[in-house]
């Protein structure tokens, strides 16, 4: 090889070097996914849906979240009690611990801190965990201080819409940071307990606290 040709393929192979490191160092948003929209949101028809059984079918006239166990206050809130309560919108990214790559959304999620919920409901001393229940009986539970964080919601809109039915309408806990599994769907009951009670994916071995990292 001659000297120009030597220099030309350092030249060549130094771009190389310096457009990888440039793409390596661009940083992409933590609520990333595939096929986002202009405002970084996965569109409703990209969003994966993953459950173990059927989709309930609720009607806002009689849903009921009841929230009761080791708590000094049972509740009972109807869909206009839980809507008029403060609320939140956050931006987030949903994703299944099975396919964490492929399986993840990003969404703005808006409903009512779980946390002002409890204060409400007024948990005993001794209360140690959340469980929640889906209306076609799946559940997921949440230590006291996850469920005590100020935006783990009760969520009733999604990209300021009305939950998608197979999402979880009317109602769905949103848990960010912790993997899809705690997001319990059709959210009916918040059951607080001094018991170390584990929720369906939890008992079968899935981290109890499900942080994504
Ligand atoms: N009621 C109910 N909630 C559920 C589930 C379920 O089977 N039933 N699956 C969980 C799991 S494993 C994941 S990853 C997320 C998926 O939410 P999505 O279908 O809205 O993306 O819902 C969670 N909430
Ligand atoms: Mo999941």
């Amino acid at each position: 090889m001659n000297r120009r040709n030597f220099l030309k393929l350092m030249f060549a192979s130094a771009s190389l070097i310096a457009l990888y490191r440039l793409s390596a160092s661009i940083q992409l948003p933590s609520y990333n996914n595939q096929n986002p929209n202009a405002n970084g949101l996965t569109p409703f028809a990209s969003w994966y849906v993953v459950q173990i059984g059927k989709t309930p079918t609720l009607s806002l006239e009689n849903y009921v979240l009841t929230v009761d166990g080791d708590v000094e206050n049972p509740l009972k809130l109807t869909y206009d009690q839980l809507v008029s309560m403060p609320s939140v919108t956050i931006k987030d990214t949903i994703q299944c611990v099975s396919d964490p790559d492929f399986l993840r959304a990003n969404v703005e999620w808006t409903g009512v801190p779980l946390k002002y919920i409890l204060n409400l409901a007024k948990p005993n001393q001794n209360a140690i965990k959340v469980l929640t229940f889906g209306a076609e009986g799946y559940t997921a539970d949440l230590p006291m201080w996850k469920a005590m964080e100020d935006d783990t919601l009760v969520a009733y809109m999604v990209d300021g819409q009305p939950l998608p039915l197979v999402h979880g309408y009317p109602v769905r806990m949103v848990v960010p940071r912790w993997w899809g599994y705690t997001y319990t769907k059709w959210l009916v009951r918040i059951h607080v307990t001094s018991k170390n009670v584990l929720g369906y994916w939890e008992s079968l071995g899935y981290p109890d606290v499900a942080r994504k990292d």
